[in-house]
């Protein structure tokens, strides 16, 4: 028997998780137990395994051994395990833009059925941004261009990615300096690879400057052209009510959950779900419809953009299957636990997995490529409805009912809600009805009991007058507390409420999945030009404080180097190294005008940031 409480702060999680271990069915809760206590080396960062003269590792009480066999001490050690994190991560999210660039790229050659260009104003905007002209040329013509200078993006010839002209003057000349502007994102990982490999790079601070390079290249390039390239494709979100939470699944209809990270396969699962004639069958199998769900970022992108609503974040992922009502699960990539068929096998629930570079175990792999990811979504949809007569009564239990939220703010979206410009933004924080912003990004992770990091630091932030911006899995967190609704507005400070009020927005935006961290920095290196001022000087933070993945630490990386104190719930593998340490939590601030901070507790971590931003506001002149 466990705690259920110390596990998730939701009594429906709770339910689930009391509900899976009474049906005998293992969760994540469970074998963490089994895993602990964690190996101390690889906490420290301490372990490497990088050549098979090894594995080494370095003993932090300084009595076993201070080098590997190949003499690399604490620091490169720990600096090489970093970079690789942070090169997996950056690798994560740019190989999903490739993904969408391909798909545009297929759309203009008229290859891709099924998938159209959405927003045409963007792609002339972004195209132009590229240095295409536009005039006289079919939005195809264009598409094809586009796609094929994205494509440039990934590779040798570049000396800097093409975003970084979003960047603020003075931010741009400090990489320049440090060599930090990033070059081709397939570059920039590679090179990380081989930096680390033994006997190539030693230095801990070169390493480190490389990682940083490393995550600029996905914030300013994979993970924005991710971005972009789904907006021109499938639409740029605007603000819209949904739901979320395990009550987002119906009882009386054929469930679909779709969970990954890209919406190149739930895009056409959406379209095949609306289709009348499958809903027919359905229906003529007792059903009342078809009821899509997302998960995770996968979830997200399909939130923003059509509304369907999310059943719950990286820790719920298990849970939902648990409900016994889930005909199918159809998963892309990313974040995607290995053990979701083991538990799918204890209920009724399909299985199926779509991209080449995502097989499962115990998942039937149904291919999806942009040329017949229609014919196939129909196939699965198909499937799905046919399986709701396979679900037994005796197992079904939905212990919440949904909850509304408010998601869909792109850039553009702010924009709009703003009037078009900046302007309001700039002088509500001016006046201090706005103290300053914050990111609130990422994961959950089962060290931090479920959503509790997430809830209570934006909860004392907005009560704080401090505008706060979600991605990712924090989005589902937050949303659930009733924080990304209008009404939402009562937890906020007096400032915040009113400025709130007036524009009838929630005091926390949700900006979408975790490639659009990237909206999150457009709208910094926007703020910081309109004020003449560098991202590093303006009253905003990032946090973490639940992140648990490798894409996680290349964000963390890419928002600090932009300038942006970054405050972490879970403390990375480095404590084994003294130096880097210090450089993380202190040194870095002479370098990039930010650092890092660890702070468990999301009290305390507001605290920081709050602190954080009235300094920051004091320099500016504003308080
Ligand atoms: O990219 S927040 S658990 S789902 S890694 Fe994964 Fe973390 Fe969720 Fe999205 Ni981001
Ligand atoms: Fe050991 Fe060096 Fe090989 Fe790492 S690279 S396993 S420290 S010998």
């Amino acid at each position: 028997m466990k705690d259920y409480k110390e596990l998730t702060i939701w009594s429906d999680a709770q339910a689930l998780i009391k509900k899976a271990e009474e049906e005998g069915v293992k969760t994540l809760w469970d074998r963490k137990k089994e895993q602990e206590p964690h190996c101390g080396y690889c906490e420290l960062g301490l372990s490497c395994r990088n050549c098979a003269m090894g594995p080494c590792r370095i003993d932090p009480f300084g009595e076993g051994p201070q080098k590997g066999i190949c003499g690399a001490d604490a620091d490169i050690i720990v600096a090489r395990n970093l970079v690789r994190m942070i090169a997996a991560g950056s690798a994560s999210h740019s190989d999903h833009g490739r993904d969408l660039v391909e798909v545009l790229y297929k759309v203009a050659k008229g290859e891709a059925s099924g998938y159209k260009i959405s927003d045409s104003e963007k792609l002339k905007r972004i195209a132009q941004e590229f240095g295409i002209s536009i005039e006289g040329k079919t939005e195809l013509e264009i598409a094809q261009e586009l796609a094929l200078e994205l494509m440039e993006e990934y590779g040798t010839k570049r000396k800097r990615l093409t975003f970084i002209n979003r960047v603020p003057q003075e931010r741009v000349e400090l990489w320049e300096k440090l060599r930090v502007i990033p070059r081709g994102i397939d570059r920039e990982v590679t090179e990380a690879m081989h930096r680390t490999h033994m006997g190539v790079d030693n230095d801990y601070i070169s390493l480190l400057l490389h990682g940083v390079r490393t995550g600029l290249s996905d914030g300013y390039g994979g993970s924005m052209i991710a971005t972009e390239v789904s907006d021109i494709i499938f639409g740029t979100p605007e603000p819209k009510i949904s739901a979320l939470n395990f009550g987002v699944l119906k009882e009386d209809q054929v469930n679909i959950l779709i969970h990954g990270h890209n919406p190149v396969v739930s895009e056409m699962i959406y379209l095949a779900a609306k289709d009348p004639e499958l809903n027919q069958l359905a229906q003529s199998l007792g059903a009342k419809g078809i009821n899509l769900a997302g998960l995770c970022c996968t979830g997200n992108e399909v939130l923003m953009r059509k509304g369907i609503p999310m059943a719950g974040n990286h820790l719920a992922t298990e849970l939902v299957i648990v409900t016994g009502v889930v005909e199918a699960m159809v998963v892309d990539y990313q974040c995607i636990m290995p053990s979701l068929s083991e538990v799918a096998k204890c209920y009724h629930t399909l299985m199926f997995s779509t991209s080449d570079k995502a097989k499962f175990p115990g998942m039937e792999h149904v291919e999806f490529t942009p040329e017949n990811a229609k014919e196939k979504a129909y196939e699965v949809v198909r499937k799905a409805i046919e399986n709701f007569k396979n679900r037994s009564s005796s197992k079904v239990f939905l212990p919440s009912k949904e909850v509304k939220s408010m998601t869909g703010f792109s850039v553009e979206a702010i924009l709009k809600a703003l009037g078009g410009s900046l302007e309001p933004l700039i002088n509500a924080i001016k006046i201090g009805k706005i103290k300053g912003a914050v990111g609130i990004v990422g994961c959950n992770n089962p060290k931090i009991k479920q959503d509790y990091g997430h809830v209570e630091l934006a909860k004392k932030l907005i009560a704080h007058d401090i505008l706060v911006l979600t991605t990712g899995c924090a989005n589902v967190a937050i949303g659930k507390a009733g924080l990304q609704i209008p009404e939402g507005k009562d937890m906020a400070g007096p400032g915040l409420k009113e400025i709130c009020a007036a524009l009838g927005i929630p005091p926390s935006l949700h900006v979408g999945s975790c490639v659009d961290n990237s909206r999150i920095l457009v709208i910094a290196c926007a703020l910081a030009k309109t004020l003449g001022v560098d991202i590093k000087d303006l009253p905003i933070a990032g946090a973490a404080p639940e992140w648990y993945s490798e894409k996680a630490v290349a964000i963390a990386f890419y928002v600090m180097a932009s300038g942006i104190f970054t405050v972490l719930g879970i403390m990375p593998p480095i404590l084994g190294s003294k130096n880097i340490v210090e450089l993380a939590t202190s040194g870095l601030e002479n370098i990039f005008g930010a650092k890092f901070a660890v702070e468990p507790d999301p009290l305390k971590a507001a605290d920081l940031i709050i602190e954080h931003i009235k300094q920051k506001r004091k320099a500016l002149g504003l308080d």
